[in-house]
């Protein structure tokens, strides 16, 4: 089964391609041109299906002869900290500005809790993954909890990666092996319950 991904998000796309290693995953990018999608729902969800939604009409415009076999599967996600009453949320990708990179971000959002006088905030990820196919939308969630810290440790996952504790361990996503946020993370969780709507198909 054909798995095609409606993200430009390279460290999603490692991660989604580990945990579905049974299915043939690709990138639109590698099928057609990529192109601006606007997100401008204010859930997750939405969000993802926005993204989901524009890549499976590209596919069926440009690729007629290919599309009714495909699965086309979106990621929204970001992190929320609580001492930031959920900031930057939906907004993660975009929170220290317009052209703002993955250090960007990260840094932007140390210097956000700091300013608060904390040196560290209960935080969560949350992952909304939308599937859009020939038969239908659907979606699903996946959170992953922990502690958002105002230091970046190591280079490991992507994004806010590196300031991010998950709940029971002691060291950062940034420090921790590819296989602990394999198994914990918000991503895993939502795709897990997006395996069990793909395998009714
Ligand atoms: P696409 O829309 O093309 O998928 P994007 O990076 O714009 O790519 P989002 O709109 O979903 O994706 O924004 C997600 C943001 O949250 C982005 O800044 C990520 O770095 C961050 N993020 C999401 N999941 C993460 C994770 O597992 N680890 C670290 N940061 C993460």
């Amino acid at each position: 089964m054909k798995l095609v991904l409606a993200t430009s998000n390279k460290g999603k796309v490692r991660e989604i391609k580990a945990l579905c290693e049974d299915y043939e995953v690709i990138p639109y990018s590698e099928l057609i041109q990529e192109f601006e999608i606007i997100e401008d729902a204010d859930t997750f969800k939405e969000n993802a299906l926005i993204k989901a939604r524009a890549v499976f009409k590209a596919l069926k415009e440009q690729l007629p002869s290919e599309y009714e076999d495909i699965i086309v599967l979106a990621d929204d996600s970001g992190i929320s900290v609580d001492v930031l009453d959920g900031a930057p949320g939906i907004y993660s990708a975009r929170y220290g500005g317009k052209n703002a990179n993955d250090k960007d971000n990260l840094y932007k959002l140390i210097e956000d809790i700091k300013e608060k006088g904390v040196e560290s905030s209960p935080a969560h990820y949350t992952a909304a993954i939308a599937i859009v196919t020939k038969k239908g939308e659907y979606s699903v969630h996946g959170w992953m909890h922990g502690t958002a810290l105002t230091k970046a440790i190591g280079d490991g996952g992507f994004g806010y990666d590196p300031m991010f504790i998950p709940l029971g361990y002691d060291k950062t996503l940034g420090e921790l092996d590819d296989e602990v946020k394999k198994k914990l993370s918000h991503r895993s969780k939502a795709l897990s319950l997006a395996k069990v709507i793909i395998e009714n198909f």
